[in-house]
Formats: structure tokens, sequence, C-alpha cells
């Protein structure tokens, strides 16, 4: 099988940030955003996705973590479908449930070919860790929009604000691992009735 890596360099006058992925990696992250909870979330994607990453974003922060947050999202979808290539032989749909103490999220995701977003979360509070709740959304969109992938994200319940989060993420690495994975049986064949993704 080909190693499913794939590195994208994306510079703005917003933000400068460059992305590697190993989708067959062991759960290792290398981050360097300046965003302090981000890094905290993105680090949950590594360790329960098992893939690789290494993001060093240099953004507009004296503005607000907006274009930096957003464009990280879009970076890292770009170095995933780069790095999935023509997905032929992967499961192609992954889900989980994820908990944390109170909170409990459910991701599903579908590497589809088209953007799709449904992102149903209502956060207990405005910020947790001087982070911007509304731009999880922000990431999500930009992730979806360049993976093309259809995402469903919901937080079926928690009170606290750091562990809706935190589920929403390791929901997320974990359904990306199922999604993934590769079954021999498909081995060179495209996981469409269309033949195409
Ligand atoms: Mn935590």
């Amino acid at each position: 099988m080909a190693e499913r890596k794939a590195t994208v360099e994306r510079n703005t006058l917003e933000t400068r940030i460059t992305a590697a992925v190993n989708l067959d990696g062991t759960g290792t992250a290398t981050l360097e955003t300046g965003i302090p909870f981000l890094e905290h979330m993105l680090d949950q994607i590594a360790r329960h996705g098992l893939i690789d990453l290494d993001i060093n974003a240099k953004g507009d922060l004296h503005i607000d973590d907006h274009h930096t947050v957003e464009d990280i999202g879009i970076t890292l979808g770009q170095a995933f479908a780069r790095a999935v290539g023509d997905k032929k032989g992967i499961m192609r749909y992954g889900h989980a449930y994820c908990p944390l103490d109170e909170a409990l999220s459910r991701v599903v995701i579908d590497f589809s070919g088209r953007p799709g977003l449904t992102f149903n979360v209502t956060f207990t509070r405005a910020t947790v860790g001087g982070f911007d709740v509304d731009l999880f959304m922000e990431f999500f969109q930009g992730f979806v929009n360049h993976a093309q992938v259809t995402l469903h994200v919901d937080n079926l319940r928690g009170d606290n604000t750091h562990h809706q989060a935190e589920t929403i993420f390791k929901a997320f690495g974990r359904a990306m691992r199922m999604a993934l994975a590769e079954d021999p049986r498909m081995a060179g064949v495209t996981p469409s009735t269309k033949g195409v993704l």
C-alpha cells in the first residue's frame, strides 16, 4: 500500500500555514499555532485517529484567532484530501461516540467527495481557555470544504465546555480512524457503486 502522507503549505496575507499529515501514523502531533486550546484539540485528532500531525501556523492573532483557526481547517483539509488520494480500499464511512465524564458527542464522517457539514452543538460557555467557541465550527467548515467530506457533529449532552469540545475532537479522530481504515478485500476498489468518489 502506498504511503498516505501529504504536506500542504498555504500562505495568505492573513496566515502562513504548513500542515503535514500521515494517515497511518502512531498519533504524534507537533503543533505550533499560537493557540493553546486549539492545539489541545488537534492533539486529540492525532492521538485518537492514529494520525501524525505536524502543523505550523503563523496568523494574525493580534486581530483574533478567527483567520488562523479557519485557515488551519482549510490547510488540514487539503492535506487530508491529498493523503487519502483515490480512496481505493478505504472503509469510507466512520463514526464514533466519545464521552468525557458528563459530556457525550457523536461524529459521523463520509469520504464522499462532497463537502457537507452539519454542526449541532450548543456550547455552555462562549469561551474556553481564552478560545472563542464559535471558531470550532469555522475549523470544521474549512476542513470539510477542502477534504471534501460529509461530516455530522452532534454534541448529545454536556455541561462543561472543555468536555464538550474535547469529546467532539476525540470522536472526530476516532471516526476518521474508522473511515480511513483499509479492508484488504477492498484493495484497489473504490468504495462506491458509482466507481468514483
Ligand atoms: Mn482536556
